[in-house]
Protein backbone atom coordinates (compact mmCIF):
# COMPACT_ATOMS: atom_id res chain seq x y z
CA UNK A 1 0.00 0.00 0.00
CA UNK A 2 2.79 2.56 1.29
CA UNK A 3 4.15 1.86 -2.39
CA UNK A 4 0.95 2.94 -3.96
CA UNK A 5 1.12 6.24 -2.50
CA UNK A 6 3.54 9.06 -3.97
CA UNK A 7 6.49 8.97 -1.55
CA UNK A 8 6.05 12.80 -0.64
CA UNK A 9 2.23 11.99 0.58
CA UNK A 10 3.49 9.42 2.42
CA UNK A 11 5.97 10.97 4.16
CA UNK A 12 3.74 14.34 4.81
CA UNK A 13 0.95 11.64 6.23
CA UNK A 14 3.73 10.40 8.69
CA UNK A 15 4.28 13.84 10.20
CA UNK A 16 0.44 13.85 11.12
CA UNK A 17 -0.18 11.59 14.04
CA UNK A 18 -3.86 10.97 13.00
CA UNK A 19 -2.96 10.37 9.48
CA UNK A 20 0.07 8.15 10.18
CA UNK A 21 -2.43 5.88 12.73
CA UNK A 22 -4.82 5.36 9.87
CA UNK A 23 -2.36 4.62 7.02
CA UNK A 24 -1.06 2.00 9.53
CA UNK A 25 -4.77 0.98 10.50
CA UNK A 26 -4.76 0.34 6.61
CA UNK A 27 -1.68 -1.07 6.15
CA UNK A 28 -2.70 -3.87 8.83
CA UNK A 29 -5.97 -4.39 7.22
CA UNK A 30 -4.65 -4.96 4.16
CA UNK A 31 -2.10 -7.38 4.53
CA UNK A 32 -4.58 -9.95 5.42
CA UNK A 33 -6.92 -9.32 3.13
CA UNK A 34 -6.93 -12.38 0.65
CA UNK A 35 -10.29 -12.89 -0.60
CA UNK A 36 -13.08 -10.83 -1.94
CA UNK A 37 -15.15 -11.06 1.49
CA UNK A 38 -12.14 -9.48 3.26
CA UNK A 39 -11.34 -7.18 0.83
CA UNK A 40 -14.96 -5.77 1.07
CA UNK A 41 -14.55 -5.94 4.97
CA UNK A 42 -12.10 -3.45 4.23
CA UNK A 43 -13.86 -0.98 1.74
CA UNK A 44 -16.52 -1.04 4.54
CA UNK A 45 -14.00 -0.19 7.27
CA UNK A 46 -12.35 2.52 5.91
CA UNK A 47 -14.73 4.13 2.87
CA UNK A 48 -18.32 2.70 3.94
CA UNK A 49 -20.65 5.62 5.46
CA UNK A 50 -19.02 5.30 9.00
CA UNK A 51 -15.49 4.19 7.63
CA UNK A 52 -12.34 5.43 8.94
CA UNK A 53 -11.41 7.95 5.88
CA UNK A 54 -14.80 9.14 5.58
CA UNK A 55 -15.06 10.11 8.95
CA UNK A 56 -11.42 11.55 8.62
CA UNK A 57 -12.96 13.69 5.89
CA UNK A 58 -16.56 14.79 7.35
CA UNK A 59 -14.63 15.97 10.70
CA UNK A 60 -12.00 18.43 9.01
CA UNK A 61 -15.18 20.71 8.02
CA UNK A 62 -14.73 22.32 11.45
CA UNK A 63 -11.05 23.13 11.31
CA UNK A 64 -9.35 26.11 10.21
CA UNK A 65 -8.94 26.20 6.26
CA UNK A 66 -5.61 25.64 5.88
CA UNK A 67 -5.42 22.89 8.21
CA UNK A 68 -8.45 21.63 6.06
CA UNK A 69 -7.40 21.88 2.94
CA UNK A 70 -3.75 19.93 3.82
CA UNK A 71 -6.08 16.96 5.37
CA UNK A 72 -8.43 17.25 2.66
CA UNK A 73 -6.27 16.66 0.40
CA UNK A 74 -4.35 13.60 2.00
CA UNK A 75 -7.54 12.40 2.82
CA UNK A 76 -8.86 11.99 -0.51
CA UNK A 77 -5.30 11.26 -2.11
CA UNK A 78 -5.59 8.12 0.57
CA UNK A 79 -9.28 7.19 0.00
CA UNK A 80 -8.03 7.21 -3.97
CA UNK A 81 -5.29 5.57 -3.50
CA UNK A 82 -7.09 2.63 -1.68
CA UNK A 83 -9.69 2.53 -4.42
CA UNK A 84 -7.46 1.39 -6.51
CA UNK A 85 -5.52 -0.49 -4.61
CA UNK A 86 -9.06 -2.52 -3.78
CA UNK A 87 -9.64 -2.75 -7.74
CA UNK A 88 -6.13 -4.00 -8.27
CA UNK A 89 -6.84 -6.44 -5.74
CA UNK A 90 -10.37 -7.54 -7.03
CA UNK A 91 -8.85 -7.98 -10.10
CA UNK A 92 -6.34 -10.05 -9.20
CA UNK A 93 -8.54 -12.53 -7.36
CA UNK A 94 -11.05 -12.80 -10.55
CA UNK A 95 -8.11 -13.94 -12.67
CA UNK A 96 -6.84 -16.17 -9.91
CA UNK A 97 -10.18 -17.96 -9.51
CA UNK A 98 -10.63 -18.04 -13.54
CA UNK A 99 -7.11 -20.06 -13.91
CA UNK A 100 -7.83 -22.07 -11.17
CA UNK A 101 -11.35 -23.15 -12.70
CA UNK A 102 -9.55 -23.21 -15.80
CA UNK A 103 -6.92 -25.84 -14.54
CA UNK A 104 -9.51 -27.47 -12.32
CA UNK A 105 -12.14 -28.23 -15.09
CA UNK A 106 -10.25 -28.60 -18.03
CA UNK A 107 -10.51 -31.41 -20.58
CA UNK A 108 -7.80 -33.34 -22.34
CA UNK A 109 -9.52 -33.66 -25.68
CA UNK A 110 -6.43 -35.75 -26.70
CA UNK A 111 -8.08 -38.82 -24.51
CA UNK A 112 -10.55 -41.35 -26.62
CA UNK A 113 -13.59 -40.99 -26.64
CA UNK A 114 -16.04 -43.66 -24.42
CA UNK A 115 -17.77 -46.52 -27.02
CA UNK A 116 -21.37 -46.26 -26.29
CA UNK A 117 -22.91 -49.76 -27.62
CA UNK A 118 -25.92 -49.02 -29.52
CA UNK A 119 -28.38 -51.97 -29.69
CA UNK A 120 -30.36 -52.79 -32.95
CA UNK A 121 -33.92 -54.70 -33.54
CA UNK A 122 -33.75 -58.41 -33.48
CA UNK A 123 -33.22 -60.31 -36.45
CA UNK A 124 -35.89 -62.43 -35.78
CA UNK A 125 -38.09 -59.01 -35.36
CA UNK A 126 -37.22 -57.62 -38.65
CA UNK A 127 -37.77 -60.47 -40.51
CA UNK A 128 -41.34 -60.56 -38.93
CA UNK A 129 -41.42 -55.97 -39.88
CA UNK A 130 -40.80 -57.16 -43.36
CA UNK A 131 -43.41 -60.19 -43.50
CA UNK A 132 -45.93 -57.60 -42.22
CA UNK A 133 -45.10 -54.88 -44.64
CA UNK A 134 -45.34 -57.37 -47.73
CA UNK A 135 -48.56 -58.29 -46.43
CA UNK A 136 -50.06 -54.67 -45.79
CA UNK A 137 -48.98 -53.27 -48.74
CA UNK A 138 -51.15 -56.16 -50.49
CA UNK A 139 -54.48 -54.64 -48.14
CA UNK A 140 -53.81 -57.07 -44.67
CA UNK A 141 -54.33 -55.66 -41.52
CA UNK A 142 -51.81 -57.22 -38.82
CA UNK A 143 -53.75 -58.57 -35.70
CA UNK A 144 -52.70 -59.86 -32.44
CA UNK A 145 -53.80 -62.38 -29.64
CA UNK A 146 -53.31 -64.48 -26.10
CA UNK A 147 -50.32 -66.26 -26.41
CA UNK A 148 -51.88 -68.98 -23.51
CA UNK A 149 -55.28 -70.19 -24.82
CA UNK A 150 -58.10 -72.38 -24.74
CA UNK A 151 -58.20 -75.60 -26.53
CA UNK A 152 -61.11 -74.43 -28.46
CA UNK A 153 -59.46 -71.96 -30.21
CA UNK A 154 -56.66 -73.48 -30.76
CA UNK A 155 -57.70 -77.08 -32.09
CA UNK A 156 -61.63 -77.49 -31.29
CA UNK A 157 -62.71 -74.28 -33.76
CA UNK A 158 -60.06 -74.91 -36.68
CA UNK A 159 -61.44 -78.43 -37.01
CA UNK A 160 -58.72 -80.62 -35.01
CA UNK A 161 -60.20 -83.93 -33.22
CA UNK A 162 -59.46 -84.70 -30.17
CA UNK A 163 -57.46 -87.55 -31.28
CA UNK A 164 -55.25 -85.24 -33.29
CA UNK A 165 -51.28 -86.54 -32.27
CA UNK A 166 -50.42 -82.92 -31.89
CA UNK A 167 -53.04 -82.29 -28.93
CA UNK A 168 -50.87 -84.82 -26.90
CA UNK A 169 -48.66 -83.98 -23.83
CA UNK A 170 -45.89 -84.44 -26.09
CA UNK A 171 -46.58 -82.14 -28.72
CA UNK A 172 -48.07 -79.27 -26.48
CA UNK A 173 -47.81 -77.67 -23.51
CA UNK A 174 -51.10 -77.31 -20.83
CA UNK A 175 -51.52 -75.23 -18.33
CA UNK A 176 -52.92 -75.84 -14.84
CA UNK A 177 -55.43 -73.77 -14.16
CA UNK A 178 -57.25 -74.16 -10.75
CA UNK A 179 -60.52 -76.06 -11.05
CA UNK A 180 -60.41 -75.95 -14.40
CA UNK A 181 -60.62 -78.30 -16.84
CA UNK A 182 -57.36 -80.27 -17.16
CA UNK A 183 -56.24 -79.89 -20.78
CA UNK A 184 -58.23 -76.79 -21.49
CA UNK A 185 -55.92 -74.15 -20.98
CA UNK A 186 -52.51 -74.27 -23.28
CA UNK A 187 -49.89 -72.48 -24.78
CA UNK A 188 -50.89 -71.80 -28.53
CA UNK A 189 -49.15 -74.37 -31.02
CA UNK A 190 -49.53 -71.84 -33.64
CA UNK A 191 -51.36 -68.23 -34.16
CA UNK A 192 -53.90 -69.76 -35.92
CA UNK A 193 -56.76 -69.27 -32.91
CA UNK A 194 -55.81 -65.03 -33.06
CA UNK A 195 -57.73 -65.55 -36.50
CA UNK A 196 -60.76 -67.31 -35.42
CA UNK A 197 -61.08 -64.47 -32.56
CA UNK A 198 -61.20 -62.57 -35.31
CA UNK A 199 -63.61 -63.98 -37.47
CA UNK A 200 -65.96 -64.49 -34.39
CA UNK A 201 -65.44 -60.64 -33.83
CA UNK A 202 -65.45 -59.75 -37.52
CA UNK A 203 -67.89 -60.00 -40.59
CA UNK A 204 -65.88 -60.82 -43.48
CA UNK A 205 -64.29 -59.81 -45.56
CA UNK A 206 -61.11 -60.31 -44.12
CA UNK A 207 -57.75 -60.12 -44.92
CA UNK A 208 -55.12 -60.50 -42.10
CA UNK A 209 -51.83 -61.68 -41.34
CA UNK A 210 -50.89 -62.83 -37.23
CA UNK A 211 -47.43 -62.54 -36.40
CA UNK A 212 -46.55 -64.04 -32.89
CA UNK A 213 -45.28 -66.34 -30.72
CA UNK A 214 -46.19 -70.18 -30.75
CA UNK A 215 -44.82 -73.16 -28.20
CA UNK A 216 -44.37 -76.86 -28.88
CA UNK A 217 -43.23 -79.57 -27.16
CA UNK A 218 -39.94 -80.07 -28.72
CA UNK A 219 -36.50 -80.87 -27.58
CA UNK A 220 -34.20 -78.03 -28.49
CA UNK A 221 -32.01 -79.38 -31.92
CA UNK A 222 -30.52 -77.14 -34.97
CA UNK A 223 -33.99 -76.65 -36.32
CA UNK A 224 -36.33 -76.95 -32.77
CA UNK A 225 -37.14 -74.57 -29.80
CA UNK A 226 -40.06 -75.13 -27.84
CA UNK A 227 -41.15 -71.39 -28.40
CA UNK A 228 -40.78 -70.05 -32.16
CA UNK A 229 -42.34 -67.38 -34.42
CA UNK A 230 -45.05 -67.75 -36.49
CA UNK A 231 -46.79 -65.04 -39.06
CA UNK A 232 -49.98 -66.99 -40.33
CA UNK A 233 -52.31 -65.25 -42.85
CA UNK A 234 -56.18 -65.22 -43.46
CA UNK A 235 -58.08 -63.90 -46.60
CA UNK A 236 -62.03 -64.70 -46.65
CA UNK A 237 -64.05 -63.08 -49.38
CA UNK A 238 -66.44 -63.78 -52.01
CA UNK A 239 -65.46 -65.86 -54.90
CA UNK A 240 -61.63 -66.76 -53.37
CA UNK A 241 -59.71 -69.15 -55.03
CA UNK A 242 -56.95 -71.71 -54.91
CA UNK A 243 -55.16 -69.12 -57.69
CA UNK A 244 -55.35 -66.40 -55.27
CA UNK A 245 -53.60 -68.00 -52.75
CA UNK A 246 -50.95 -69.21 -55.40
CA UNK A 247 -50.56 -65.45 -56.79
CA UNK A 248 -50.44 -64.14 -52.94
CA UNK A 249 -47.70 -66.43 -51.99
CA UNK A 250 -45.98 -66.00 -55.13
CA UNK A 251 -45.85 -62.25 -54.66
CA UNK A 252 -44.55 -62.92 -50.83
CA UNK A 253 -41.75 -65.09 -52.01
CA UNK A 254 -40.67 -62.61 -54.76
CA UNK A 255 -39.97 -59.75 -52.56
CA UNK A 256 -38.85 -61.89 -49.73
CA UNK A 257 -36.28 -63.85 -51.41
CA UNK A 258 -35.57 -62.24 -54.97
CA UNK A 259 -37.43 -60.80 -58.08
CA UNK A 260 -36.68 -64.14 -60.53
CA UNK A 261 -38.28 -67.16 -57.50
CA UNK A 262 -40.60 -69.39 -58.62
CA UNK A 263 -43.27 -70.95 -56.06
CA UNK A 264 -44.56 -74.79 -56.00
CA UNK A 265 -47.37 -76.30 -54.13
CA UNK A 266 -47.20 -80.26 -52.86
CA UNK A 267 -49.80 -81.75 -51.51
CA UNK A 268 -50.09 -82.73 -47.78
CA UNK A 269 -52.84 -82.25 -44.99
CA UNK A 270 -53.68 -79.91 -42.47
CA UNK A 271 -56.92 -80.36 -40.31
CA UNK A 272 -58.34 -76.26 -40.86
CA UNK A 273 -57.41 -76.40 -44.64
CA UNK A 274 -58.74 -78.75 -47.52
CA UNK A 275 -56.93 -78.34 -50.25
CA UNK A 276 -53.82 -78.20 -48.40
CA UNK A 277 -50.21 -77.90 -49.92
CA UNK A 278 -46.81 -77.61 -48.64
CA UNK A 279 -44.99 -74.71 -50.63
CA UNK A 280 -41.32 -74.41 -52.14
CA UNK A 281 -39.11 -71.50 -52.72
CA UNK A 282 -37.20 -71.86 -56.11
CA UNK A 283 -33.75 -72.04 -53.92
CA UNK A 284 -32.04 -68.50 -53.70
CA UNK A 285 -28.58 -69.78 -53.06
CA UNK A 286 -28.05 -71.64 -55.87
CA UNK A 287 -31.33 -70.44 -58.31
CA UNK A 288 -32.82 -73.70 -58.81
CA UNK A 289 -29.30 -75.85 -60.00
CA UNK A 290 -29.06 -77.69 -56.66
CA UNK A 291 -26.65 -77.31 -54.08
CA UNK A 292 -26.29 -78.15 -50.00
CA UNK A 293 -28.70 -75.75 -48.90
CA UNK A 294 -31.74 -77.22 -50.82
CA UNK A 295 -29.87 -80.40 -50.69
CA UNK A 296 -30.04 -80.61 -54.24
CA UNK A 297 -33.33 -80.52 -55.58
CA UNK A 298 -33.33 -76.75 -56.15
CA UNK A 299 -36.23 -75.96 -53.60
CA UNK A 300 -36.58 -74.94 -50.28
CA UNK A 301 -39.65 -75.14 -48.04
CA UNK A 302 -41.03 -72.09 -47.12
CA UNK A 303 -44.59 -72.49 -45.70
CA UNK A 304 -47.68 -74.55 -45.67
CA UNK A 305 -51.30 -73.20 -47.11
CA UNK A 306 -54.39 -74.33 -48.55
CA UNK A 307 -58.04 -73.02 -49.02
CA UNK A 308 -59.68 -72.94 -45.22
CA UNK A 309 -62.24 -75.97 -44.83
CA UNK A 310 -65.46 -74.60 -44.44
CA UNK A 311 -66.10 -76.72 -41.24
CA UNK A 312 -64.06 -73.66 -39.35
CA UNK A 313 -66.38 -71.16 -41.35
CA UNK A 314 -69.24 -73.06 -39.05
CA UNK A 315 -67.47 -72.68 -36.05
CA UNK A 316 -67.11 -68.41 -36.56
CA UNK A 317 -70.37 -68.69 -38.39
CA UNK A 318 -69.28 -67.15 -41.95
CA UNK A 319 -71.27 -68.15 -44.37
CA UNK A 320 -69.87 -71.18 -46.21
CA UNK A 321 -71.86 -71.18 -48.97
CA UNK A 322 -71.38 -67.50 -49.63
CA UNK A 323 -68.01 -67.08 -49.07
CA UNK A 324 -64.57 -69.16 -49.20
CA UNK A 325 -61.11 -68.12 -47.84
CA UNK A 326 -57.57 -69.44 -47.91
CA UNK A 327 -54.75 -69.65 -44.89
CA UNK A 328 -51.14 -69.89 -44.82
CA UNK A 329 -48.78 -70.42 -42.15
CA UNK A 330 -45.00 -69.96 -42.05
CA UNK A 331 -41.96 -70.59 -39.01
CA UNK A 332 -40.11 -66.85 -39.16
CA UNK A 333 -37.08 -68.55 -37.68
CA UNK A 334 -37.01 -70.89 -40.88
CA UNK A 335 -37.42 -67.68 -43.23
CA UNK A 336 -34.32 -66.24 -41.44
CA UNK A 337 -32.45 -69.42 -41.62
CA UNK A 338 -32.97 -69.77 -45.48
CA UNK A 339 -32.70 -65.56 -46.16
CA UNK A 340 -29.69 -64.96 -43.95
CA UNK A 341 -28.04 -69.04 -43.58
CA UNK A 342 -27.93 -69.14 -40.32
CA UNK A 343 -27.17 -72.77 -39.72
CA UNK A 344 -29.00 -73.46 -36.17
CA UNK A 345 -32.03 -71.99 -34.98
CA UNK A 346 -30.84 -72.10 -31.51
CA UNK A 347 -27.91 -68.84 -32.54
CA UNK A 348 -31.35 -67.00 -32.39
CA UNK A 349 -32.21 -67.00 -28.93
CA UNK A 350 -28.28 -67.19 -27.38
CA UNK A 351 -28.33 -63.57 -27.65
CA UNK A 352 -24.30 -63.78 -28.81
CA UNK A 353 -23.16 -60.05 -29.64
CA UNK A 354 -21.44 -61.96 -32.28
CA UNK A 355 -24.18 -62.92 -34.40
CA UNK A 356 -26.51 -59.87 -33.58
CA UNK A 357 -23.75 -57.45 -34.99
CA UNK A 358 -23.74 -59.14 -38.24
CA UNK A 359 -27.39 -58.21 -39.02
C1 LIG B 1 -57.68 -70.27 -39.67
C2 LIG B 1 -57.78 -71.18 -40.70
C3 LIG B 1 -56.66 -71.71 -41.26
C4 LIG B 1 -53.06 -71.56 -41.08
C5 LIG B 1 -52.10 -72.46 -41.79
C6 LIG B 1 -50.31 -73.67 -42.18
C7 LIG B 1 -51.03 -73.97 -43.25
C8 LIG B 1 -48.93 -74.22 -41.92
C9 LIG B 1 -47.06 -74.26 -40.49
C10 LIG B 1 -45.92 -73.59 -41.19
C11 LIG B 1 -44.66 -73.90 -40.48
C12 LIG B 1 -46.81 -74.02 -39.06
O1 LIG B 1 -44.70 -72.82 -38.22
S1 LIG B 1 -45.09 -73.99 -38.83
O2 LIG B 1 -44.74 -75.22 -38.27
N1 LIG B 1 -48.33 -73.75 -40.85
O3 LIG B 1 -48.44 -75.02 -42.65
N2 LIG B 1 -50.87 -72.80 -41.33
S2 LIG B 1 -52.47 -73.16 -43.20
O4 LIG B 1 -54.32 -71.92 -41.40
C13 LIG B 1 -55.42 -71.38 -40.80
C14 LIG B 1 -55.30 -70.48 -39.80
C15 LIG B 1 -56.43 -69.93 -39.23
C16 LIG B 1 -58.90 -69.69 -39.04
Amino acid sequence: MQGMIPEDVAKEMEGDPRLSALLADLQEALRSAEDMDSLERVRVAFLGRKGKITSLLQGIRELPAEERRRLGRLGNALKGHLEEELGRRRERLLVEELEESLHRERIDITLPGRHVNFGTRHLLSRIIEEIEDIFVGMGYRVVEGPEVELDYYNFEALNTPDWHPSKSLQDTFYVEVPGGDYEDVLLRTHTSPVQVRVMESTPPPLYVIAPGKAYRHDVPDATHSPMFHQVEGLAVDEGISLGDLKGTLEVFARKMFGEDRRVRFRPHFFPFTEPSAEVDVSCNICGGGGCRVCKGTGWLEILGAGMVDPNVFSYVGYDAEKYSGFAFGMGVERIALLKYGVPDIRFFFDNDLRLLRQY
